[in-house]
């Protein structure tokens, strides 16, 4: 983990804790602060040696102390302190969706429950039921968050070890008895969330690999380490396999580790069928037991009659069957990508300028980027109403006027209200070039309510997307109950695009939604969110979902040059 990252982290868990103790100013500055640092481009090791900690905005003195030590110490003994001042069990128990502060503090005094286990054996005894406030809805709902919690447990966000794998390969890459080091398994498949990393290297000198992984910096614990495999712990308890393995096996190994098991398995019967062997160290012919590949993965998908399958679609979702008759689709890539088309600024949450978020934008070698703040019914998040927008519009129009090569969009995340309809007037909705329409609140309506209310707002001309459709936040939050063929029946038929938002926590659409979507004739938009110039870099991970669920670039709006887009965005 980065040091900015670390730093960030601890001011979270303090504001987390001042929050239970109900002390609402503070955990604020706390959290501001926090999201400063997560936001910096530069290392906060950098900035604190200048001296300058405090220039960061929202970070004083008694922030800035709190930083150096981090820094200096690994840890802060402000947040020990409040750690060892909560009452046993209510940080676990706050792991639950939907279990705030409150809730915990009140399972813990009223159930004397101190743990998961604990809790659900009191729910399960008929306990809750006997506190004030909780039926049985809140019994089912906690009992499937418990259910969740155990089945996510130990599980990564991509957007969380992505970085990871980069420094361990950078790592190993190192070493002069390294030929080939790959992350293969669910990374590689670019699943949303990681149980584990498992490395992969090619060399003729396995020991002298194993020995230079188990001295790799972040490592924590070593669990294991023999002649050519090795597994270790990092930060948080991520734990990294290393299978060493010989060049001339090393894509049968990469093929096998890859996974799916799913795929796997389905890989292995049509082999046998066809008088081969598969196996983790390559392609063999039953009979005589003659290696007919193995170097590279793509040789073994040949051999098997197929055109070779990138990694994001092994998931035995059909993928072997479309290879067998050359009819893989031509999957987006991040090249292809064009511009961005959800981006904050600090005109609501945002941390940066509008020019700063278009330079940052330019840098990835965008031609454009919409410019979709909040609307004023969120608040907490400095939504902007009528007034706002138009000004920020006139804003844009300088901004245009001084860029070469790039132009910005005028768009906003309109807040979708609970009867539908939108949080602006159409007067000014219509002078947009892009309106993504969102649900921040009122989550918890019937599923029926719910679907109408984003179909209703898909009936407004204005809107182009709907953002975040299932509003899920992974491992956090479950998706809204929304019917989605209804949704999709209506976005196919209102010509709404659905987003695919690459927030790491988001990812939503998913795979599979995106599939489903993309098969009735939905066109999808990918948007980061970036509410920083430096989380643009999202936009690989919302790339990844797109692949995953077998999108083509003609599936995704923002592959088109800025001239074929805007005459798509002009509809009516
Ligand atoms: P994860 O770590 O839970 O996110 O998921 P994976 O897919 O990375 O799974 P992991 O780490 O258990 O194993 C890596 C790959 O190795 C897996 O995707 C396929 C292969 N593999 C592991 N165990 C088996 C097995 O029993 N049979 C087959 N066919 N493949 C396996
Ligand atoms: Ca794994
Ligand atoms: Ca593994
Ligand atoms: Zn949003």
């Amino acid at each position: 983990m980065s040091a900015n990252a670390k730093v960030a982290e601890v001011l979270y868990e303090i504001g987390e804790i001042l929050n239970i103790k109900g002390d609402r100013f503070r955990t604020r500055a706390f959290n501001m602060a926090a999201q400063r640092v997560t936001a910096l481009t530069e290392d906060i090791r950098d900035i604190s040696r200048r001296g300058e900690l405090e220039e960061i905005p929202s970070v004083g003195k008694s922030i800035a102390a709190i930083i150096e030590e981090v820094l200096e110490t690994g840890g802060s003994s402000q947040l020990e302190e409040l750690r060892e001042s909560l009452p046993r069990g209510v940080r676990e128990l706050m792991e639950l969706e939907g279990v705030g502060p409150k809730k915990a503090m009140r399972f813990q005094r009223e159930l004397e429950v101190a743990s998961i286990d604990d809790l659900e054996a009191a729910i399960k005894a008929g306990k809750l039921r006997g506190l004030k406030g909780f039926g049985e809805k809140t019994e089912a709902n906690l009992l499937r968050s418990i259910e969740e919690h155990r089945m996510m447990q130990g599980r990564f966000l991509l957007g969380a070890v992505l970085p990871v794998i980069d420094d361990i390969v950078e790592y190993m890459a190192g070493s002069d008895s390294v030929l080939e080091v790959e992350v293969a398994g669910s990374a590689r498949r670019s699943k949303e969330t990681v149980g584990d990393l498992d490395l992969l290297v090619a060399s003729k000198d396995s020991e002298r690999v194993v020995e230079h992984f188990v001295s790799m910096p972040p490592i924590i614990r070593v669990l294991s380490q023999g002649s050519t495999k090795s597994t270790v712990v990092l930060e948080k308890n991520l734990q990294v396999d290393l299978r060493v393995i010989q060049p001339q096996e090393y894509g049968a190994a990469l093929q096998y580790f890859t996974g799916s098991k799913e795929h796997n398995v389905k890989l292995r019967t049509i082999a046998v069928k066809m008088g081969y062997k598969l196996n983790e160290y390559g392609l063999f012919d039953r009979d005589s037991d003659a290696r007919v590949a193995g170097e590279t993965e793509e040789e073994i998908y040949r051999a098997l009659g197929m055109s070779p399958i990138p990694p994001e679609l092994r998931e035995n979702r059909g993928e072997i069957e479309a290879a067998m008759v050359d009819g893989l689709p031509k999957l987006v890539t991040l090249d292809e990508i064009r511009g961005d088309l959800h981006v904050h600024t600090k005109w609501s949450d945002g941390i940066g300028t509008i020019e700063e978020m278009a330079s940052g934008a330019m840098e990835q070698g965008w031609e454009y980027m919409a410019i979709c703040d909040h609307t004023k019914s969120l608040t907490i998040a400095n939504g902007l109403d009528e007034d706002r927008l138009i000004e920020q519009m006139d804003e844009i129009d300088g901004v245009n006027r001084e860029l070469e090569g790039f132009t910005v969009l005028k768009g906003v995340e309109c807040d979708i209200k609970s009867n539908g309809s939108l949080d602006l007037p159409d007067f000014v909705l219509s002078d947009l070039d892009f309106v993504i329409a969102s649900v921040h609140s009122a989550f918890r309506m019937s599923e029926e309510e719910m679907t109408e209310r984003v179909i209703t707002a898909m009936h407004n001309p204005h809107v182009s997307a709907i953002g975040h459709p299932t509003g899920r936040l992974i491992q956090r939050r479950s998706p809204i109950s929304i019917k989605m063929d209804r949704l999709f029946e209506a976005a196919a038929d209102q010509e709404v695009m659905m987003e695919i938002n690459a927030f790491p926590d988001r990812l939503d659409l998913d795979d599979v939604n995106c599939r489903t979507a993309m098969e009735r004739g939905i066109t999808m938009s990918i948007g980061t969110d970036a509410h920083a110039p430096n989380q643009l870099d999202f936009m690989a991970m919302g790339v990844s979902v797109a692949r995953r669920g077998w999108l083509e670039p003609r599936n995704v709006v923002n592959t088109l040059s800025l001239e074929k887009m805007r005459s798509v965005l002009k509809r009516s």
